[in-house]
């Protein structure tokens, strides 16, 4: 039987500050903001909340361009703001993850400032410097072949020193050198600083691009691009581990503490293993990245449009099956702030199956084993921005720079472009920052009526808020409450219980199904999800006497040895006790 503990059993809800709740009426979400919604989160169920970055920052990549660890984005709020947070979830028994962006900094960052100074500057290896190579020809070119995971050269150069510096997200988003032992010891303090705040635990951003191959050689050329991924180079290099372990003896162990880690590029179970087996004393669990757009791997996010519910039922099986085997954990999770909405995305939010698909989506994550993570708005089905948005919707600099770049391969014509609009209205990242739908009043509450919002509100809000499904028992957001409850009661088969896949071959490849059993009790459950818009009937003859624990439609019967599902139909069946 699986060990407990308190990271195992929490519910963590996702807070984009930007996007939750303005005090102040100047269109961006801030502190004071969420701290007055710590009740309302309670309510819901989710005990943890995860904080995308409010630290310092100029903004370019909504925070996660870091300028100093130890202040707050003004227009959020004050450090001391923060504490009231933390100290107002602790009252509520709750907790907080902080994301811990440490693989880059700001370009703005004092440290930065001072390593591009001169190249005898003592912080100038905190960074990587490299001298540019020449072509046959005698052109000046990049250190290597590497992309930015944002589109272009992952090398920028520098006049004042003559040296490129590697930045694979944005250019001012340089990647800290982790070999540098000076600089990690300046980042612990960063950690220490906030974990002796009151700071539950961490999200590690981009955690296994920590450590890169050190001849950061050329990445294998895939195609005729004149920058290629290089992630065999730079993601999980040799001393990754190290790192980690690093981390854990030098800060994480000294605190009870939770510690996520998101994981690009490798996914296998072996690299997943090394990370979060209990031997391995690394971290609790990972962001896999391979069911929400952040496989970073030769297929851009950008590419084809990939979702089949049976992505989900191979992923899920793996984790499901694979945790216990090595005695580790894992997340649970279908959105985040990086990703298209996951009720759009691998469901429907057609208005006569959005209120059943969200409620299906919600049964997935409470009934799986590893701690569920689920992003504002999640709870109410919110969804995607339509696909009559154009593309000055989009504002998230991956988006922008995604249909810059075709529109000029296009010779700019707009005309030409709804094909990349398709993609954008599925899968950009703006679509998991929508500010938060509180309820009907001019932009959704989220702001006041005068106020300009920092970005789009979906115009759905008027029928997709809190206000309206609040008091409703019928609503999405009384079934969250109601099946993050059931999770609860029943840890031992829900959390804590073994998981055995129903095979594909006597569901359908449409309907996802699963048991899951008590180790204590011995009490079964079985849980059926249609993930298509037909009705799929699926042999039962064996729970003809179960009863229904939890379901998102009418009461679900099993009938003639047949259950019959509605389109994005979830039941949750169990043998009496
Ligand atoms: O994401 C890691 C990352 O690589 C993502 O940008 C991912 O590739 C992309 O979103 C897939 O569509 C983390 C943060 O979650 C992301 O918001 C930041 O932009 C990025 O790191 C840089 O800090």
């Amino acid at each position: 039987p699986v060990e407990k503990a308190w990271w195992k059993e929490a519910v963590v809800y996702q807070i984009y500050p930007a996007s939750y709740l303005d005090s102040n009426g100047d269109g961006l979400g801030d502190i004071k903001g969420i701290i007055s919604k710590v009740p309302y989160i309670k309510s819901l169920g989710a005990d943890t909340i995860w904080m995308s970055p409010i630290f310092a920052s100029p903004q370019e990549d909504m925070g996660y361009d870091v300028a100093d660890y130890r202040s707050i984005h003004a227009p959020y709020g004050t450090v001391e703001d923060v504490q009231r947070l933390i100290d107002e979830l602790h009252t509520h028994q709750m907790r907080i993850l902080m994301d811990l962006v440490v693989n880059h900094t700001s370009d703005q960052h004092d440290w930065f400032r001072e390593s591009r100074k001169s190249t005898s500057n003592p912080k100038r290896d905190w960074y990587f410097w490299r001298d540019p190579k020449y072509d046959a020809q005698g052109n000046r070119r990049e250190p290597n072949n590497w992309k930015s995971i944002f589109g272009g050269s992952a090398w920028h150069f520098d006049d004042a020193t003559q040296q490129y510096y590697l930045a694979l997200f944005l250019p001012s988003q340089p990647d800290l050198n982790w070999a540098n032992e000076d600089m990690r010891k300046a980042t612990y303090g960063d950690m220490i600083f906030w974990l002796d705040r009151g700071v539950d635990g961490f999200r590690i951003d981009s955690m296994n691009l920590m450590s890169k191959h050190p001849d950061l050689p050329d990445g294998k050329v895939l195609n005729d691009e004149p920058y290629q991924s290089g992630a065999e180079f730079f993601a999980s290099g040799p001393r990754m581990h190290e790192y980690v372990r690093e981390m854990r003896e030098q800060v994480f162990d000294k605190y009870d503490i939770m510690t996520v880690g998101e994981l690009g590029f490798t996914k296998d179970e072996k690299s997943v293993s090394e990370y979060v087996a209990k031997d391995r004393h690394e971290l609790n669990m990972l962001f896999t990245g391979d069911i929400v757009d952040m496989d970073f791997g030769p297929t851009t996010k950008y590419g084809r449009d990939d979702f089949h519910p049976r992505k989900i039922r191979k992923l899920t099986n793996l984790w499901q099956t694979v945790v216990p085997k090595f005695n580790g954990w894992n997340t649970v999770y279908l959105d985040n702030h990086d990703s298209g909405r996951s009720l759009t995305r691998y469901a429907s939010d057609a208005p006569e199956y959005r209120a059943t698909a969200a409620k299906m989506l919600a049964t997935y994550l409470t009934t799986l084993s590893g701690t569920p993570f689920m992003l504002q708005g999640e709870e109410i089905g919110m969804a995607n921005l339509s696909s009559d948005y154009g593309p000055d919707a989009y504002i998230d600099v991956e988006a922008k720079n995604h249909y810059n770049t075709v529109l000029k391969a296009r010779g700019g014509d707009e005309s030409k472009m709804s094909d990349v609009m398709r993609e954008l209205s599925l899968k950009a990242r703006d679509h998991g920052r929508l500010p938060m739908q509180w309820d009907d009043s001019p932009n959704a509450g989220f702001t006041t009526a005068e106020a300009k919002p920092w970005m789009t509100i979906n115009k759905d809000y008027v029928d997709w808020n809190v206000a309206s499904q609040v008091d409703d028992p019928g609503s999405v957001l009384s079934f969250w409450k109601e099946s993050l409850r059931l999770r609860k009661r029943h840890a031992d088969l829900f959390v804590y219980g073994s998981y055995e896949p129903v095979p594909e071959s006597s569901t359908g490849e449409m309907v996802f199904a699963y048991r899951r059993e008590s180790h204590e009790s011995g009490q079964m459950a079985v849980v059926f999800l249609n993930f298509s818009d037909k009705e799929q009937k699926v042999p039962a003859e064996e729970y003809k006497d179960f009863s229904v624990l939890l379901s998102n439609h009418q009461s679900q019967a099993v009938f003639e040895g047949q259950l019959a599902l509605v389109p994005f139909g979830a039941v949750v069946l169990t043998q009496q006790q």
